[in-house]
């Protein structure tokens, strides 16, 4: 056995959790919405969904075998023409405040007695249809179709990393609350669970938790943003932000909030959660860009984890086609 190979059986418990996870995740959906959300899966229709998923929770399978299947169709619109990071790489390298503050190789142990069923995201504020949404409803509710998508990833710290994400865009989920014309701003809160979360604990009083984040209203309906329900082809692992996140690939990670609880329409900018401890180090906008560094290291360049590649930084983080015009 080669060397890479005997490292990767070493941190296999990872996707071999994620595909138990997945197992009970789906048992505990029901088979109606395991049918339901199959369909938006494979695109095949109704009855091959029924059939895949079926033989996915049939014991003795291989979790690549389960990644295969349950795979949403890829939006090749948003194909990324690069290798992708390696699964296992992304999932042990994560950054989640409530668990643990700063970079961590271990989140995914951290983060295993950490509930996410049941799970409600509010959407409140101003809109014509506040309402709660729990996880049968992401993945059954008309309109959420679920499709994969290949997105560059930049945290602030210079790191990099290119993934398949799975979920829909965030503005088919506020299309269900009916925004006002005031709603100019979107705020997200992640959950706050002290018992859980031993980051919470150890930094009481240090920062202003719970977690919060927000985009102006034009960003949250841009056709990138995405709220996110699973990463290679699997409900999103704990570590990665369970049950549902936000991913904005054109702004550094932390404006792509993990574990959301709420989501409020406002209609004036509200403050986000690394503004208001350093404003000008982490500005509300927070794009994505080489030429303006953080006030203590350059942007220039990314680190690709996982690998040695030094790459430099793009502007908007290569969506500049997509996302230039916000910002004219
Ligand atoms: N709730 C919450 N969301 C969060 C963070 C956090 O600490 N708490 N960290 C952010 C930062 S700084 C980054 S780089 C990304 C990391 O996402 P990943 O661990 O899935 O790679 O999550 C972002 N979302
Ligand atoms: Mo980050």
């Amino acid at each position: 056995m080669s060397q890479t190979r005997l490292q990767l059986d070493k941190i296999d418990p990872t996707p071999q959790q994620q595909y138990l996870n997945r197992r009970s995740f789906l048992r505990k959906l029901g088979y109606g919405s395991l049918i339901a959300a199959g369909a938006g899966v494979t695109g095949h229709g109704v009855v091959d969904a029924k059939t895949s998923q079926h033989e996915a929770l049939q014991p003795g399978l291989d979790s690549h075998e389960i990644l295969k299947r349950f795979s949403a169709p890829r939006n090749k619109k948003y194909d990324l023409d690069i290798k992708l990071t390696d699964e296992l790489v992304a999932a042990t390298h994560n950054n989640f405040y409530e668990f643990l503050p700063g970079q961590a190789g271990n989140l995914w142990r951290i983060t295993e007695n950490f509930t996410i069923d049941p799970w409600t995201i509010e959407v409140t504020g101003r809109c014509r249809r506040p309402r709660k949404f729990d996880i049968e409803d992401l993945f059954t509710l008309p309109g959420l179709d679920h499709e994969e998508r290949t997105y560059r990833f930049r945290c602030v710290e210079a790191w990099a990393m290119d993934v398949p994400w799975t979920g829909f865009e965030l503005n088919k989920l506020m299309a269900k609350v009916e925004p006002l014309s005031d709603a100019k701003f979107v705020r997200f809160v992640t959950v706050n669970r002290p018992q859980q979360m031993p980051g919470l604990r150890s930094t009481q009083g240090t920062y202003p938790w719970p977690y919060f984040e927000a985009l102006r209203m034009d960003e949250a309906m841009h056709p990138l943003t995405l709220m996110v329900t699973g990463v290679y082809g699997r409900p999103l692992p704990r570590q990665h932000g369970a049950p549902f996140r936000v991913i904005v690939p054109w702004k550094y990670g932390y404006k792509s909030p993990k574990s959301i609880v709420k989501i409020e329409l406002l209609s004036r900018q509200p403050k986000t959660f690394w503004e208001t401890m350093q404003p000008d180090e982490y500005p509300f906008l927070s794009n994505v860009n080489p030429n303006v560094p953080h006030p203590r290291w350059s942007q220039a360049f990314e680190r690709v984890i996982g690998t040695r590649v030094r790459r430099p930084t793009q502007i908007y983080n290569g969506y500049a086609k997509e996302v230039a015009q916000l910002y004219v």
